[in-house]
């Protein structure tokens, strides 16, 4: 049986994978407005990745005999200036996302419910992962520019990513 005040963390984080998916799939739809359709797929496919993570969430709170609470979700930003804006924001909300799973971790240990700790293990090492990987995106956006040919292959090289294919070739 869960305690109320890791029950409700579980809970809050459940509505911020929430977020973290809607969010997500605003920034797809930018990316498609703007003509960059492999940066559109890979964050569409994030975006059932973070939707995934809601689940595992759910899933385990129903396992445990709590009940879970979904709140309201805010709306996501919907504006951005360029896509370099738009993956530094992603590095900064996985970071955020980092430091909730800490929290919750950190909470799982203190109150001795090894169980939630033992849980939130996948958490710890999907953040590690995450954080690395928009980091590696970020470097490469500054490392392309913002022209066209930069933008051309650094949309190549993301959606390479989502389709897990081999990178694109630098540009000459
Ligand atoms: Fe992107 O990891 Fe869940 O929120």
């Amino acid at each position: 049986m869960l305690k109320d005040t890791i029950l409700n963390l579980l809970n809050e984080q459940v509505n911020l994978e929430y977020y973290s998916s809607n969010l997500y799939l605003q920034m797809s739809s930018w990316f498609s407005y703007h003509g960059l359709d492999g940066c559109a797929q890979f964050m569409s496919e994030h975006a059932m990745e973070e939707r995934e993570h809601m689940t595992r969430l759910f899933n385990y709170i129903t396992e445990t005999g709590g009940y879970v609470k979904l709140g309201q979700i805010p709306a996501p930003k919907t504006e951005w200036e360029s896509h370099a804006e738009i993956f530094e924001d992603t590095l900064e909300h996985e970071c955020l996302i980092t430091s909730k799973i800490n929290n919750l971790a950190k909470a799982a240990f203190d109150q001795a419910d090894f169980s939630t700790f033992n849980f939130l293990q996948w958490y710890v090492g999907e953040q590690h992962e995450e954080e690395q990987l928009f980091r590696s995106i970020l470097d490469k956006v500054k490392l392309l520019g913002d022209d066209k040919k930069g933008l051309y292959f650094i949309d190549k090289e993301v959606g390479a990513l989502a389709k897990g294919e081999a990178p694109a070739a630098e540009p000459q």
